[in-house]
């Protein structure tokens, strides 16, 4: 197998075995962003595909996040550090229901490493302890995560009540279950501030960065 394949079935199996030795050698090639977008991220495709279709069960699947967190892990010392002041404060979560963080923790690194101050929540975060939280820290931006269809609707609601609470900073929403379409349509007019919606988490820093500029 090529180094590539090797690394998407570190993925796909959740097994650990080499799995160092085989990323100390794509960093050879690679930078840790490209590996975790491509190979590694290729295996969580895969990963997907076969839970849909009933050919892997919670246990593997829970085995495979592993080895993806300890991947990210391992190559986020290599990533690049931007040389410049705290740019602002953001506050993340999964919401309500859903347990899923691995995007968000991927969120949570890059935006570190680019300078934000970032208070992470966890999972399944109920709007009540985002509202709390946003007293609390007076974040410039609050960044929402979910991956689950009940996520999306979930967010329109956190949505709701942060308006109820008379907050309007800015919120950025990513995950799998959700769209532009959705975040504009659905999301945005149930808030009174700006609803951006991040592809990915790069487009996330790209999207902190405009709002702080
Ligand atoms: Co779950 N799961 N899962 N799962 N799981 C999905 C999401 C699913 C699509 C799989 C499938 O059936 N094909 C499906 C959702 C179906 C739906 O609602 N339409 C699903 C399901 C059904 C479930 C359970 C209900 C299964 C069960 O119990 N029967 C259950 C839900 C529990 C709950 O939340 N209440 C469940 C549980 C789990 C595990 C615990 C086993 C595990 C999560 C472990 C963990 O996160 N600690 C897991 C996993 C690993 C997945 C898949 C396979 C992979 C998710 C992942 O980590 N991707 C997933 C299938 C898939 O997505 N292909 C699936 C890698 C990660 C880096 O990508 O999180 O998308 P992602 O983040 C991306 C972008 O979305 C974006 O940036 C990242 C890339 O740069 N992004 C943001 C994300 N958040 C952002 C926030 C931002 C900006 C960008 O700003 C704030």
């Amino acid at each position: 197998l090529s180094l590539e394949e090797r690394l998407a079935n570190y993925i796909i199996e959740g097994s650990k075995d080499g799995l160092h030795e085989d990323l100390a050698q794509a960093l050879e090639k690679y930078r840790p962003l490209q590996i975790i977008n491509g190979p590694l991220m290729e295996g969580m495709a895969e990963v997907g595909r076969l839970f849909n279709n009933n050919e892997l069960i919670v246990a593997e699947v829970l085995q495979s996040a592993e080895a993806m967190k300890a991947s990210v892990a391992y190559l986020e010392p290599y990533m690049e550090q931007a040389e410049t002041s705290v740019k602002g404060k953001i506050i993340l979560a999964t919401v309500k229901g859903d347990v899923h963080d691995i995007g968000k923790n991927l969120v949570e690194i890059i935006l570190s490493n680019n300078g934000y101050q970032v208070v992470n929540l966890g999972i399944k975060v109920p709007p009540e302890q985002l509202i709390e939280a946003y007293k609390r820290e007076k974040p410039d931006a609050i960044g929402l995560s979910g991956l689950l269809v009940k996520s999306a609707q979930q967010m329109v609601i956190t949505a709701q009540d942060m308006k109820t609470a008379g907050i309007d900073v800015p919120i950025m929403v990513g995950g799998a279950a959700l769209t532009r379409k959705f975040t504009k349509t659905r999301i945005g007019p149930e808030y009174d501030g700006l609803v951006l919606y991040a592809k990915d988490a790069m487009n996330g820093l790209d999207l902190a960065n405009q709002l702080m500029n």
